[in-house]
């Protein structure tokens, strides 16, 4: 669909110049690319000397090329010394960077899109695949055709999704229980002597404390909490220790929530010690959700993190950074800087000069979205850097940047199976939009560091970029925007004099772990659960995922009209049984309360919502005809390791709306 339409999504109501107002209840001037940087410089060095390089913020995304993404980094925490660049893909997949790299070592999905075909077991949990990654589904889903027999299919959500029609066994566990499910299927594993005891001894550290945990999850403990009947954990279990390959997939079900992390090792410890990794078919398969968020995590596009995927409170990592990027040491301060919520924070206390917003809709997608626009409203200078005009975010903001995008840029993103891909430029950016990599590259010379950002082509950048990879584990520097260009996408590691196509297929085929011991680690952690879990007042809980033809905000697919006539408005899911309790009828409007917010929606009754769950879409801000705005409803709380807040669930409470 998102292909299919792609032409329909570049023309309408693009930016085509920078526009300006001092104030946010003012109208918007437009201004030239002279004026909006000399407003920026400005701007930028009065911060500096009040506030210092903690008054500086940009708020970036995983749909910016690397190149984007590498120069805003250079240029905010080379340059100014500021470490507060985050992510939307804070709020997508910041768990999976966390808990590869806790579990063995290094961030880096180890599986390739060839094992979707090898694998016998594959398990789809908090993954709505049909929807979301459409084209991987596909490829499961002709292969389960031609040989049913050889492809087991698991889908783990609340919800019967597209996903879960396809599957074999659909287990409607409870939201937020997914740690508990795992560490249950653990302990079968463990009780039928399933586990590969020799991988264990051999590769892993951390086994026994994982054992004792393990055998406090008994089936029926398991089974109550996730409100699955045994029978089907014991099947998935008896399915995990028969399977010759056992691949799993996942994406939002679990990287959203406040235990995101300890259940992305809960996915990896059951892949360690059943030796279900490093191999054809095989591993812990993390699917990206952004076309460029796995580019962002080896150019440093997270607050902790820098090129190469390196950390910020590493000082060799800094001392190297510096030195490549031409900055004297010292210049790269030696603490993380504010991941997203800790930027909204920050505004509330009148600690930001500056928050730039760049490739992101935040006034749509970020959780309690009354908070963050109340917050940015006190911000002095917020600048959104955008392709469309008139976003929800742009509501809040004094400089709106126009920005070149997709099809009007050349750069490259790396997609879920470490697969660089160079988009090439092939339409003029619509009046006087540029690349954000050029917007920041200018800004970086305005400000006095000419040496630094002075490129010719969005090409150079990327050979500055490739270098500082160089012997890592996410090691790209053998590739160029000439290489990829005459012989296609790469897969990384790709290292200087790698030929065409001998990128590595997979990772941790020796299973040699990039940890102090070489070792992987099995890590014994306790569920916590939901941080809002259903009370009496709020007896629900609310999730919020997305459709088939809507792309997050809407800004692109807004006027496409094939999308408009599949979904024309935003639906809430709820059972039969819930809905009689709370009096509400298929199609009638409902009011949905949280702590937070109220909002009204058309209710959708639908048997395949798990009863005591009800499902929003995300896509509807409040710019649209019929407003949803979902994250009204939602809470700011988070995984404490990976800092992404818990974005599918929150306690709610219905009623018909009175009129
Ligand atoms: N059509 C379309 N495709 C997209 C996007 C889009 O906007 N539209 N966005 C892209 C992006 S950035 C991303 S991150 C991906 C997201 O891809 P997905 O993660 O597949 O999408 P979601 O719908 O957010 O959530 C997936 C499922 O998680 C389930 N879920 C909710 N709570 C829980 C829970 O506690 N446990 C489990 N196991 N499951 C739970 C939901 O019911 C939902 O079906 O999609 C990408 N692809
Ligand atoms: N409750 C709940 N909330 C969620 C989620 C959820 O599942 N549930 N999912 C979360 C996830 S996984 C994600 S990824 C986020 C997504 O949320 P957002 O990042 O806010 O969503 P988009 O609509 O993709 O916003 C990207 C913006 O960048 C603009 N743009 C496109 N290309 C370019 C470019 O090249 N340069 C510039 N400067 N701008 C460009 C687009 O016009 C668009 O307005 O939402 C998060 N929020
Ligand atoms: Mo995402």
């Amino acid at each position: 669909m998102k292909g299919a339409t792609v032409g329909e999504t570049l023309h309408h109501n693009r930016v085509t110049t920078p526009l300006w107002r001092e104030r946010i209840n003012q109208p918007f001037t437009p201004i030239s690319w002279d004026q909006a940087f000399e407003l920026l410089v400005e701007r930028i060095r009065a911060t500096l000397a009040e506030q210092g390089p903690a008054g500086l913020a940009i708020y970036g995304s995983g749909q910016f090329l690397s190149e984007d993404y590498y120069m805003a980094n250079k240029l905010l925490k080379g340059a100014l010394g500021s470490n507060n660049f985050d992510a939307n893909s804070r709020l997508c997949m910041s768990s999976a960077v966390a808990g590869y790299a806790r579990s063995l070592g290094s961030d880096g999905p180890p599986c390739c899109y060839d094992d979707l075909d090898l694998a016998d077991l594959v398990l789809l949990i908090g993954t709505n695949t049909a929807e979301c990654h459409p084209v991987l589904f596909q490829r499961l889903i002709k292969r389960k055709r031609k040989q049913p027999d050889d492809l087991r299919l698991v889908v783990v959500d609340p919800r019967a999704t597209a996903t879960a029609d396809a599957a074999d066994l659909h287990l409607a566990i409870r939201p937020g229980t997914d740690l508990v499910l795992l560490h249950g299927i653990g302990h079968l594993l463990l009780e039928q002597q399933a586990l590969d005891q020799a991988f264990i001894a051999e590769h892993t550290e951390g086994y026994d404390a994982l054992e004792a945990l393990w055998r406090q999850w008994t089936p029926q403990r398991v089974c109550d909490l996730c409100g699955i009947a045994e029978a089907d954990l014991r099947q998935l279990a008896q399915w995990w220790q028969q399977a010759s390959a056992v691949l799993s997939l996942w994406s939002m079900g679990v990287n959203q929530s406040r235990e995101g992390t300890a259940t992305v090792a809960g996915i990896i410890n059951l892949h360690l010690t059943t030796a279900q990794i490093g191999r054809c078919g095989a591993g812990p398969f993390s699917l990206t959700g952004q076309p460029n968020a796995m580019g962002g995590r080896e150019v440093g596009g997270l607050a902790q993190l820098l090129p190469g995927y390196r950390f910020v409170a590493n000082p060799e990592d800094r001392v190297e950074v510096e030195r490549h990027w031409g900055f004297p040491p010292g210049s790269i301060a030696p603490k993380p800087g504010l991941a997203v919520w800790e930027q909204i924070e920050a505004m509330e206390r009148g600690d930001l000069g500056l928050w730039w917003v760049a490739a992101t809709n935040p006034l749509v997608s970020m959780p309690w979205l009354d908070r963050v626009r109340a917050a940015a409203e006190r911000c002095p200078l917020v600048v959104l850097s955008e392709a469309y005009a008139c976003t929800e975010t742009a509501a809040v903001a004094h400089l709106v940047l126009p920005a070149a995008q997709w099809s009007e840029k050349a750069g490259v993103m790396t997609n879920s199976e470490r697969r660089v891909t160079l988009c090439s430029a092939f339409r003029e950016p619509p009046g006087q939009a540029r690349a954000d990599w050029a917007i920041f590259a200018e800004l970086g010379r305005r400000l006095g560091f000419v040496d630094q950002f002075s490129y010719g082509s969005s090409a150079e950048v990327f050979e500055e970029l490739v270098r500082l990879t160089a012997g890592r584990v996410c090691d790209l520097s053998g590739l160029s925007h000439d290489l990829l260009g005459k012989h296609g996408p790469q897969q990384w590691p790709f290292p200087m004099g790698t030929a065409p196509g001998h990128g590595a297929a997979r990772l941790y085929g020796d299973h040699r772990y990039p940890t102090p011991t070489g070792r992987a680690r099995l890590l014994a952690e306790q569920p916590l659960g939901l941080a809002e879990p259903p009370c009496d007042n709020y007896p629900l809980v609310l999730t919020v995922g997305r459709y088939l033809g809507h792309w997050h905000t809407m800004t692109r697919t807004v006027h496409v009209a094939r999308v408009l006539k599949q979904h024309p408005e935003p639906l809430l899911e709820v059972n039969p049984r819930d809905a009689q309790s709370h009096g509400l009828q298929d199609g009638a409007m409902a009011v949905v309360s949280s702590r937070r917010a109220v909002i009204q929606v058309r209710v959708q009754i639908s048997e395949r919502i798990r009863p005591g769950t009800v499902f929003l879409p995300m896509h509807w801000g409040a710019s649209q005809p019929q407003p949803c705005e979902a994250n009204r409803l939602m809470h700011e709380q988070a995984d404490a390791i990976s800092k992404q807040p818990e974005l599918k669930a929150a306690a709610v409470r219905l009623a018909p709306l009175i009129t």
